[in-house]
Formats: C-alpha cells, structure tokens, sequence
C-alpha cells in the first residue's frame, strides 16, 4: 500500500469551507436508534496552493448524523471542533501533507468523524494536485465492486417484503436487515422464505444485551452471512461470549474505532468480520491500516456506509477496491438515497458501481446541485 505521500512537497493551505447540505431520504431509514429522513451533511471544500504555485481544491465529507445517536458524534459538533480546533491545528503545520493531519489533531479527543472529513479533503487535494486516484492511492484491485443494500426497518413484513424485492429487482447482491428486539427472527424467516438463497445479513446496531444470546442465536437456522454489532459499542467481551455460542459469524461496526481496536477484538474472539467506515475510525489512512491487520489475520472486511452523497460515497468505492473487501458494502447507489446528489449518481451495473479513476477522489460537486442543495457557507479557515 502506498498510502504515504513523503516523496511529493507538500501543500499550502490557503482556505477551508464548511457547506452543509440537506437532502431529504427518497424513504425514510429506521433502524434501532431512530428514523431518519433525512441527510444534514458537511461537505468540506480545501483551497491550497502547490509547491510550484498551482491551486488546487480538495472535498470531503463528515459523515456524522444530525443526531448523536448512531454514534456520540453529531453534524453541529462536528463543524464545531472542525472549526475551534481541527483546522486551527492543521493551519497551524508548515506545509499540508496527509499523513500530518491526525498527528497534529490528536491532542483531540474522538470526533474521528470530524477528524475524518479534515484528513480527507487534506488527501483529496494532495492527490489531485499529483493527480493520482485515490483508488490507485491506496492499491486497489478491482475497477468495479459488489455492492449490498442495508434495509430499514418497517412497519409490517408485507412491506418489507416489497422494499427487498424491489432491491433484488435493481441488482443488489447482499440483502442487510436492520433488527431490533422484536423484529429479528420474524422478518429474517420471511425474506428467506420468499427470497430463497440470497446473501442475507442484519445489524442491530447495539439493540440486544449479553442476556439475549440465546435468543440471537435463533438467528443461526436462517444461515446468515453475518449479524453486525448485536451488543453495545464497549461491550468487546460480551461478543466475544455470543461468537461461543452462536453460528452465525459476528461482526463488528460500531466498535471499530481503531487498527488497536480491530486487532484486540479479533485476538479476543470479538468478531470474524468487520465493517470498515473511514469516518468512524479518523479517516482513510486508519481505514487502510484496519484492513491490513484484518488481512493479516484472515479475517474479511466490508465496507459500511453512512448515507453519504457523492462525495463521501466516491472515496468509500476506492477504500472498498483494496483486496481484503472480500465482501459486499453497503455502498449502494446513489438513488437509493436520494433523488438529487450533489455529484453525478453512482449508478448499479449487474450489482456493482465502478470505483472513480479520476484524480483523488475522482468526482467534484455538480455546482447547480449543491446550489440548490447548500444551507449554509462558512470558512472555518479565511481564504488568503
Ligand atoms: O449508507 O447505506 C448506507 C447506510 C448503511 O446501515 C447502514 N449504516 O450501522 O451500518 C450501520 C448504519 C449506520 C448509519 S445510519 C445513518
Ligand atoms: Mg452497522
């Protein structure tokens, strides 16, 4: 993996943006912790200037929700720290270099999705400036990846029926069902029933507690791909428990938050697979690092999604051509989400989406969409 950048001179920071976007949810996504309909998203825009006086533009997005619930990160907060002490801190270097933003951020505790979306737009832009992919970047292998859809909870399980159908009808080669107690082992029979063979999971995002390890493990006859974060965030050894008794392989989500982190729940028999979100775990540079100590340890990776526009979405579909993502993301397309994005949509082809090839992270914001679609403009960092 060449995911260093210490051969190229680095860059000068002349600016940085935060523009939040709204874009109401083509449906609306429920899962254990709430309802969502929609997205509040920052996008971050860097201006900078090259070694030899180009000026360059970099993007990113900060994939924390409006609310803290998923995680205790929430989109206020983290404009907040982005602005009071991230870009102060990254204004702060010499020169701008990738690898130099989380050393310089550390002294911040958490707000990885903060501290995401500021190393982000610091790559995005070095990479454009030398115009390299970021899929190459990062030592991608394939030019197209598998792409799953994660399905909200419903009301009743006729309707729930139809969304997977629907779903299955537009290519998706991985069905993932959000549960939660008292909607687990009733809506999981009846997909597979109807829907036979599919490559089927579900996530409970923290929902359950060890004491309902027997109860999880009538998930096992329904031979699912994997159940994703059944107990809570910290609870490292309480999975470790369910993976004894349980078929089903365990993966974890939500309490990835580092390679440390991946490495110790793997060593502890925690989990078999893991979900990778960039933004969860302080960026592309931690992403790629978890990757390679789930690849030294056998274990499979996917990578997991945050209901990103065309901006984040762009970067996750270069992080999920690197070799170890063996298994389908929850990178669907981008009408899955939204009517309109801020960039061009990622559209499904035979299930899959084709990982940009242009420089850095190879898509730029359609101007008349994001007009239409920003609710504010703020520079955390004065354009000079
Ligand atoms: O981007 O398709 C997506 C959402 C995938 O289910 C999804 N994400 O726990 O994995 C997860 C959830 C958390 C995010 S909900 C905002
Ligand atoms: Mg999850």
């Amino acid at each position: 993996m060449s995911t260093t950048t210490q051969d190229v001179e680095p860059l000068r920071l002349l600016g940085l943006e935060a523009i939040r976007v709204a874009l109401p949810l083509v449906r609306p996504f429920r899962t254990s912790f709430g309802t969502q309909h929609a997205r509040d998203a920052l996008l971050l825009r860097l201006l900078a200037r090259t070694a030899d006086g180009r000026e360059v533009e970099g993007w990113a997005e900060c994939v924390s929700d409006d609310d803290p619930f998923y995680s205790s990160e929430y989109v206020v907060g983290s404009q907040d720290v982005i602005r009071r002490y991230l870009a102060p801190a990254v204004a702060a270097l010499p020169g701008l270099r990738p690898e130099l933003v989380a050393p310089a951020t550390a002294r911040v505790t958490g707000h990885r999705m903060a501290k995401a979306a500021v190393e982000t737009v610091v790559l995005d832009a070095f990479l454009r400036a030398y115009r390299m992919p970021l899929a190459r970047h990062l030592g991608a292998v394939r030019d197209q990846v598998d792409c799953g859809v994660s399905v909200g909870i419903t009301d009743t399980v006729p309707e729930l029926l139809d969304v997977v159908g629907g779903y299955l009808a537009e290519g998706y080669r991985r069905i993932k069902l959000k549960i939660e107690p008292g909607w687990d082992v009733e809506p999981v029979r009846a997909v597979r029933e109807r829907f036979g063979d599919i490559v089927l999971q579900v996530d409970a995002n923290t929902a359950y507690t060890r004491s309902d390890a027997a109860h999880l493990a009538r998930l096992d006859p329904f031979d699912l791909l994997l159940v994703e974060q059944p107990l809570p965030e910290d609870d490292l050894p309480g999975h470790a428990a369910l993976a004894r008794v349980m078929r089903t392989p365990v993966c974890l989500d939500e309490s990835i938050v580092s390679a440390r982190a991946a490495a110790d729940a793997i060593a502890m028999g925690a989990c078999s697979i893991v979900n990778i979100k960039p933004g969860r775990v302080g960026g592309y540079l931690e992403a790629v690092r978890i990757h390679d100590v789930c690849a030294a340890a056998g274990v499979p990776v996917w990578c997991g999604g945050m209901l990103e526009t065309g901006i984040g979405r762009a970067a996750n579909l270069a992080l999920a051509a690197m070799p170890g993502f063996t298994l389908p993301g929850d990178t669907s397309a981008s009408r899955r989400y939204y009517t309109l994005d801020v960039t061009t949509p990622f559209d499904l082809d035979d299930g899959r989406l084709a990982v940009p090839t242009s420089p850095g992270i190879g898509v730029d914001p359609l101007p008349e969409a994001l007009a239409e679609l920003t609710t504010s403009r703020e520079w955390v960092i004065e354009p000079r």
